[in-house]
């Protein structure tokens, strides 16, 4: 038996060794760059610029023979414990919450044989209009974070509002590099989610509105074709019993039968 840790780590080092080679790195850059590995732990950005730059490959590896939607990164800020919303759920949202409200509604289904998923959970999370997560800015705790579950026909709804256009935190090392680069810190639009049922693999995910900028860009390389929505504007949905100018969505959640997984002894 080989050793994986040794094989993996022996050519990581070698890349970066013929980057050095091949770019004749000197010695001040090296300099540079170990205290902004420094800086990068010290402000605790190491989550961040893990998702941001390498989670992406992770997670198109991981998921390659996947049978059901097509997921992408989490990110760095999922937090697990939010609510359990009832109908007819409602993103916890400010008093004077900004942005377009939007309704998102859809099925969960099994993507062996198409059947709907009754009680399956939709833990979201997203931006605020400004493209603030709560838990991680001083916007209160538990804003725009919800769990949503779904009914006997594998259906769901969520009314929250549209996020913002969302730029990385970049007043750090992160956004440092990024400007060094000559990059933008910029992603799109985005809701996060993370769908699961009772027999399935776990999905996670984001959905992104097709007017939103950066689509073709993202900072993260998280954008998928599959994952653009087309929100439509209705001024009423006497179905749902709104009867407000609203932005909606549709978007069905297919989730794989649970793998066998090795006991563990
Ligand atoms: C985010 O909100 C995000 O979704 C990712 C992937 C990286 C940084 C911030
Ligand atoms: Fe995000």
């Amino acid at each position: 038996m080989g050793n994986r840790t040794e094989d993996i780590v022996s050519v990581i080092l070698k890349s970066v060794r013929q980057v050095i080679v091949d770019h004749d790195v000197t010695y001040d850059e090296y300099q540079t760059a170990k205290q902004w590995l420094i800086d990068v732990g010290e402000s605790e950005e190491w989550p961040l610029l893990l998702d941001v730059f390498i989670e992406s490959t992770i997670e198109e590896q991981a998921f390659k023979s996947r049978m059901g939607s097509v997921g992408t990164i989490l990110g760095p800020f999922y937090l697990p414990d939010a609510p359990v919303l009832e109908a007819p759920y409602e993103m916890p949202r400010r008093p004077d919450e900004k942005g377009d409200p939007l309704v998102l509604t859809g099925r969960v289904v099994s993507s062996a044989d198409g059947r709907p998923l009754p009680g399956a959970v939709l833990d979201v999370w997203q931006a605020d209009a400004e493209g603030r997560y709560s838990g991680f800015s001083d916007i209160p705790e538990g804003i725009l974070r919800g769990k949503v579950v779904t009914d006997g026909d594998g259906r769901f709804q969520l009314r929250t509002i549209a996020p913002g256009p969302y730029t990385i935190p970049h007043e750090g090392p992160t956004g440092r590099l990024i400007a060094a680069c000559g990059w933008h810190p910029w992603r799109p639009a985005h809701i996060h989610l993370l769908v699961g049922a009772e027999g399935h693999e776990s999905l996670t995910t984001q959905l992104y509105s097709d007017t939103s900028a950066y689509l073709d860009d993202d900072i993260a390389s998280a954008v998928k074709k599959e994952l653009i929505i087309h929100p439509e504007r209705h001024e009423s949905d006497p179905q749902l019993g709104i009867d407000t100018s609203h932005l909606h969505a549709d978007y069905d959640f297919s989730l794989d039968p649970a793998r066998e997984r090795a006991a563990v002894t």
